[in-house]
């Protein structure tokens, strides 16, 4: 470096940054040092990708560590020859954004690029050998056109549709509300008590792929820590088990309550069955019955997050509803209780209180009986017992291993294996049992009842339903000079965004005023920087064969590593 300084460039020998560091990069940017071609070349190709950054305001020290790894990456691979691809993009949509506008009466899209500037320049005072020529925002149309243009082939394969679903909703500022935006149950700006409500969304089906998504995993192993691997696997979270039907009748009509269990072999153990607030069962015993309807009606209240659910106390209420034992023939009461997800299985559990946690905290709350039908090991909960009494805790006693099957009939002495099939063999003939693959994956949500977004290209037709946009009238550009007050999607309040005709039958229609969850952008920013400027394609083929796949990505997991090393070296 000491022959590049000159006199000027240092006063006392010392090093002089702005001068020098300004002269090197506007030689790095003259020269185009780190621009690389879509052209095939004899180098070996790697593709260095970093977290993108979400342009907030300014870069904070994650940003400089981050891109700094990525850089000396970037920069060790050029030096053994390789052809380095280091691009650099923003995460232009989202929430944020929007709240800013609330705040400084500025419109997300000047916020934002406003934000995209002056980062871009800090970014540049780091020096980091970045490809800029390839740089792109998000929330540009020249790139959310592809997304819904991907969209409309995702439709056209069947790999989209429209579904009712739970948002929280904040009923002051008559607004749809991120879980982030609900503080103890309260709406963040206005403090209204906040309730749930369904509302059709668009969704992703991604489920179709779990299988694949999971057997896939097994290749991975050896190349990915296998924390990872588990995680991944516990969040596909494939399920075997058994749904079970309980036959009822209702209103002189035939019917049965599925559920989804796991634990067929404890059958001979259910003394309740649960629903969810929403299942359609509790929301029959709520028009029967004021007291049923305003339970139902706080379970619905607060978040929708799982999260918070799991920590909620257990609540229920008998809805004075029974369906039939499908082995016994029993009457088995229906219960309303917070603790089932409508958005599991099918929002409804067969409860057995002797082997299950919260069937059994359940039980003990509302006196409901509990029969054990699993063999408990001698003297196994003596240990649990002398630990409540010296803690002066509550102990749960459910046994829940799998063991010999008790209490059941001729299902006594059976182990869990045979119990299962011997179940499924008595109550399959009778259409009152079948296996079942249950997955914790969901499909994607992908709507968001939000300004700040990538448009949903569908048109709502009075006569026609839903249509979706006509490629050659892609993209459906969101107008920029908005300003949200907090209340509502503004988009609904401007008729030359809202109204269209209908593509299919001519009259008038209107405009779908969700966006994409910005999770969708994210999603393909790295196939975009193969070829970021393709105006005919999504991704070029042949560039995405350059570059594609990723070959070092350096985002959260790199990001807590580089943490770790600078705590140690103290700094
Ligand atoms: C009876 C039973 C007995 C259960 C027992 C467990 C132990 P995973 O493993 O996560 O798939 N369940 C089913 N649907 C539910 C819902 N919508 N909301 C809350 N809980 C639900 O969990 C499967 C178990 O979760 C099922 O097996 C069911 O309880 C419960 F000794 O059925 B089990
Ligand atoms: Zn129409």
């Amino acid at each position: 470096m000491s022959n590049a300084v000159t006199a000027d460039q240092t006063e006392n020998n010392y090093y002089n940054p702005q001068a020098i560091e300004a002269a090197q990069q506007t030689k790095w940017a003259t020269d185009k040092r780190f621009e690389v071609s879509n052209e095939p070349s004899d180098k070996p190709s790697r593709y260095m990708l970093s977290m993108f950054p979400y342009p907030s305001g300014k870069l904070h020290m994650g940003h400089v560590r981050n891109y700094t790894i990525s850089d000396v990456l970037s920069r060790y691979y050029r030096l053994k020859g390789y052809e380095v691809m280091q691009p650099m993009g923003w995460d232009g949509f989202g929430l944020p954004a929007e709240n800013a506008a609330i705040a400084n009466q500025t419109p997300p899209a000047a916020w934002t690029f406003a934000n995209i500037d002056s980062m871009r320049a800090q970014l540049k005072l780091l020096g980091l050998s970045i490809d800029w020529s390839r740089e792109f925002a998000t929330c540009s149309p020249e790139y959310y056109q592809w997304e819904q243009w991907l969209f409309l082939q995702l439709y056209k394969k069947g790999l989209v549709y429209k579904k009712l679903s739970t948002v929280n909703w904040d009923p002051v500022d008559n607004t749809v509300l991120a879980n982030e935006q609900v503080i103890d149950g309260k709406g963040w700006r206005s403090g209204a008590a906040v309730e749930k409500r369904d509302i059709p969304m668009y969704y992703f089906n991604i489920t179709d792929y779990a299988d694949e998504l999971l057997d896939d995993l097994d290749q991975l192993e050896g190349h990915w820590p296998s924390e990872v691997l588990t995680m991944q696997r516990n969040w596909i979270g494939r399920s075997a088990g058994m749904e079970v039907h309980f036959p009822y009748e209702l209103a002189g009509e035939e019917n049965t309550l599925d559920v989804f269990t796991t634990r067929p072999d404890t059958l001979m153990g259910v003394t309740y069955v649960a629903v969810a607030a929403e299942h359609p069962l509790a929301q029959y015993a709520s028009e029967q019955d004021d007291a049923i309807a305003q339970f139902c009606a706080l379970c619905k209240k607060g978040s929708v997050a799982e999260a918070d659910l799991a920590k909620a106390e257990k609540i229920g209420m008998d809805t004075g509803l029974t369906v039939t034992h499908p082995l016994t023939g029993e009457e088995v009461p229906v219960w309303v209780a917070n603790y089932v997800l409508m958005s599991y299985g099918s929002g409804a559990v067969m409860a057995v209180p002797a082997h299950d946690e919260r069937d059994y905290e359940f039980a003990v709350k509302y006196n409901l009986p509990i029969k054990q039908v699993i063999n408990v090991p001698e003297g196994y909960f003596d240990e649990l017992k002398a630990d409540a009494k010296a803690n002066d805790s509550e102990v749960n006693f459910a046994y829940t291993e799998r063991n010999t099957l008790v209490n059941s009939g001729e299902f006594d002495g059976l182990d869990f294996e045979q119990a299962f099939e011997a179940m499924l063999a008595k109550l399959e003939p009778k259409e009152l049992a079948k296996k079942k693959i249950q997955y914790r994956l969901r499909d994607w949500g992908v709507s968001r009842q939000r300004y700040w977004g990538c448009p949903i290209p569908m048109i709502n037709c009075e006569h026609c339903g839903t249509v979706p946009v006509e490629e050659q009238d892609l993209p459906v550009v969101l107008p920029t000079d908005v300003v949200p007050d907090g209340r509502g999607n503004p988009l609904k309040n401007i008729p030359e965004f809202v109204n269209t005709t209908c593509p299919k039958c001519g009259n008038p229609a209107e405009r779908e005023t969700d966006t994409f969850d910005t999770f969708v952008e994210s999603s393909w920013y790295y196939a975009r920087f193969a070829s970021p400027n393709d105006a005919q394609n999504m991704v070029n083929k042949s560039a995405a064969n350059k570059w594609l796949p990723v070959d070092q990505y350096v985002g959260g997991v790199e990001h807590a590593v580089m943490h770790l090393l600078l705590s140690l070296i103290h700094i």
